[in-house]
C-alpha cells in the first residue's frame, strides 16, 4: 500500500499498464433496490488462477455507500503477460454474496496492453439478471447469453481516446474514482482512497486536484463550469447519471443553462436513456424497464425498440392447486434411469400439445434426464450436469424442474399418461433422487398437459435441495422463464409451479 499510496500522490509520468474496470448496471442499485452491494474479485491468468483481491462495497447514496459507476484500477504485475480475471457481483444482500446467489453478475478475462491504460465496461445489465453462467464465462449485455470471458477483450480500449468510443460506453471522464491498484492492494484502494461519503462530483474534484498522473487534457476540465456541462458531454448516459444523483450536488456551482432542469430528483438521462429508480435506463432496451420505467417484459421476452417481443409469455403461477400424479401406480407406466448418475432416456410424447408457440406433435421424443431436466425433442444419451438457462449452448428447449447434478435411486423415474382425451397428462416422476455429494432425498414431477401447453411442476420432499435451474428454455437457448422469480433457486418441498402459455 504505501507504493500505491506514493503513486498517487506525487503523481507518475511513466505510462502505466493497467485496465480500469468500470463497473456500471442497468439493474437499479442501492439501499432496498435490486443490488445492494458489489463483490468485485480479481484474479490472476483465470478464473481458477490465484486470487488478486475481493472486496464486498455496500452500493447507495447515502453516506458510507458508493455509487456507481465505479472504476477499480487493475495493474499488471511483474509479467504483464498473464491475463486476469474480474467479475463483478450484483448481490440483494448488503453483505455480499456468493457467485451461486448473486441477482447478476459480469466477469472478464482481458489481458493488457505494455505501457497502456485502457478501460474495461462490466456492466451488469438488465438481461443478464438470473443468468448463471460459468465462471469462465461472461454474460453478453445486449442478449444475456452466455460467452467465454475473454470475449471481454473486445470491449476494451484505450482511455483518452475519444473517438474510440462505440457510443454506448461512456469514456472514463471520472477519472478521480480510477486508482493506482497494486496486487492485493487492487479493492482496497478503491474503500481507501474514495471515501464513504465521495460521491461522484467530489471524486471528480478530487481527481483534478490529485494532479492524477495519467490525467489527460479531458481530465483537467472543470466538471460542472460551462453551461452544456461540455467537459462531459461525450462521457454518455451513464455519466450523465452521476452528475445529479445525491445530497452531495448541492454543493455544486451549477450556473449553466442546462442545470436548470429537474433539480436532484434522479439521474439526468439523455434518450434513449430514462432514470428509472435512481439510474439511467436505457428503455429501448431493457428487459426490467421497456420502453418505460418498471414495464417488465415477462415470461422471458425482449425488450427490442421499448417494446416487449418474442415469446410466447408463459404465466407463472406458484399459487396453483396441482395434485401430484403417482406415476408408478399409473397403468401403462414405465421405470427408466434407475440408479444412474449423467444420463437421459427418450421417450415419446403420447398427445399434441404446445411449446413455446409451437406444436409440439404426437411422438415428439421427450428425453428425460437423471439430472432433473426434461430435453424436449431431444434424445437418448449422457446428460449435461447443470446449465443456467437459457443458455444458447446445447441441449436447448427443456423443462427444467430440478437441473443440477443429480443422481437417481434404484427406483429411477416412472414415466406415465394418465386422464383420457382429450385433456391428458404426461408425467415423468423422479423418486427419492439424490443430490451428488450430499444427503438427500429429492421427488418431483413434470406434469406436460395435452393440448394446452400448460406445464406443472410439482414437488413432494425436497430434503437436501441446493439451487438448480428451475423454468422452461425456449427451443433456441434464447429465451427462459423461471419457475420461482428467477431461473436458478432452491425449491422447497410441495412446491407447485404452473406454465400456461400466452400469458
Ligand atoms: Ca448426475
Ligand atoms: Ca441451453
Amino acid at each position: 500500500m504505501g507504493w500505491t499510496a506514493a503513486t498517487l500522490a506525487g503523481g507518475c509520468e511513466v505510462p502505466r499498464t493497467e485496465v480500469v474496470v468500470r463497473v456500471d448496471s442497468e439493474v437499479s442499485w442501492g439501499a432496498g433496490r435490486e443490488i445492494q452491494s458489489l463483490v468485485i474479485t480479481v484474479r490472476r491468468g483465470g478464473a481458477a488462477g490465484p486470487l488478486r483481491s475481493a472486496r464486498t462495497t455496500v452500493l447507495g447514496v447515502e453516506p458510507g455507500r458508493l455509487s456507481l459507476p465505479l472504476s477499480v484500477g487493475v495493474i499488471a504485475a511483474d509479467d504483464d503477460e498473464t491475463p486476469v480475471w474480474i467479475e463483478a457481483l450484483g448481490c440483494a444482500d448488503p453483505n455480499g454474496c456468493a457467485p451461486m446467489a448473486a441477482r447478476v453478475a459480469q466477469r472478464a478475462v482481458v489481458r493488457f496492453t505494455r505501457g497502456q491504460t485502457q478501460e474495461l465496461p462490466l456492466l451488469l445489465a438488465s438481461a443478464c439478471l438470473g443468468v448463471q453462467c460459468r465462471s469462465d464465462e461472461r454474460c453478453a449485455p445486449g442478449t444475456g447469453v452466455c460467452e467465454p470471458a475473454t470475449r471481454a477483450q473486445e470491449t476494451l480500449r484505450p482511455i483518452g481516446d475519444a473517438d474510440a468510443a462505440p457510443g454506448d460506453v461512456a469514456p472514463a471522464t471520472d477519472r478521480g474514482a480510477v486508482l493506482d491498484a497494486v496486487a492485493d492492494a487492487v479493492v482496497d484502494a478503491v474503500v481507501d482512497v474514495v471515501a464513504p461519503v465521495d460521491r461522484a462530483v467530489s471524486t471528480d474534484r478530487g481527481a483534478t486536484s490529485d494532479g492524477s498522473a495519467d490525467a489527460g487534457p479531458r481530465d483537467v476540465l472543470p466538471t460542472d463550469t460551462g453551461p452544456m456541462d461540455a467537459g462531459r458531454i461525450d462521457a454518455g448516459p451513464m455519466d450523465a447519471g452521476r452528475v445529479d444523483t445525491g445530497p452531495m450536488d448541492t454543493g455544486r456551482i451549477d450556473t449553466g443553462p442546462m442545470d436548470t432542469g429537474p433539480p436532484d430528483t434522479g439521474p439526468q438521462c439523455s434518450a434513449p436513456f430514462v432514470s428509472c429508480v435512481g439510474v439511467c435506463v436505457n428503455v429501448q432496451s431493457s428487459n426490467a424497464h421497456c420502453g418505460g420505467c418498471g414495464r417488465a417484459c415477462a415470461g422471458g421476452r425482449a425488450c427490442v425498440d421499448g417494446v416487449c417481443v418474442g415469446g410466447p409469455a408463459y404465466t407463472v403461477d406458484t399459487a396453483a392447486v396441482i395434485t401430484s400424479v403417482d406415476a408408478c401406480a399409473a397403468p401403462g407406466s414405465t421405470r427408466i434411469l434407475e440408479s444412474v448418475d449423467d444420463a437421459a432416456e427418450a421417450v415419446p410424447l403420447p398427445f399434441t400439445t404446445l411449446w413455446w408457440g409451437a406444436t409440439l406433435p404426437t411422438g415428439t421424443p421427450m428425453a428425460v434426464a437423471s439430472n432433473g431436466v426434461v430435453h424436449v425433442n431431444g434424445a437418448d444419451g449422457p446428460f449435461v450436469r447443470f446449465q443456467a438457462i437459457p443458455s444458447a449452448a446445447a441441449p436447448n428447449g427443456l423443462i427444467s424442474a430440478q437441473w443440477r447434478d443429480l443422481y437417481t435411486s434404484p427406483d429411477g423415474v416412472c414415466v406415465a399418461t394418465v386422464g383420457a382425451a382429450p385433456s391428458r397428462r404426461w408425467v415423468a416422476q423422479w423418486i427419492d433422487t439424490g443430490v451428488l455429494g450430499v444427503t438427500s432425498s429429492l421427488n418431483f414431477e413434470v406434469i406436460v398437459h395435452e393440448g394446452t401447453g400448460v406445464i406443472d411442476l410439482v414437488y413432494d420432499t425436497m430434503s437436501g435441495a441446493g439451487d438448480g435451474s428451475v423454468g422452461l428454455e425456449n427451443p433456441t437457448g434464447t429465451q427462459a422463464v423461471g419457475g420461482c422469480g428467477a431461473t436458478l433457486c432452491t425449491v422447497r418441498s410441495n412446491a407447485r409451479i404452473r406454465f400456461t402459455p400466452g400469458g
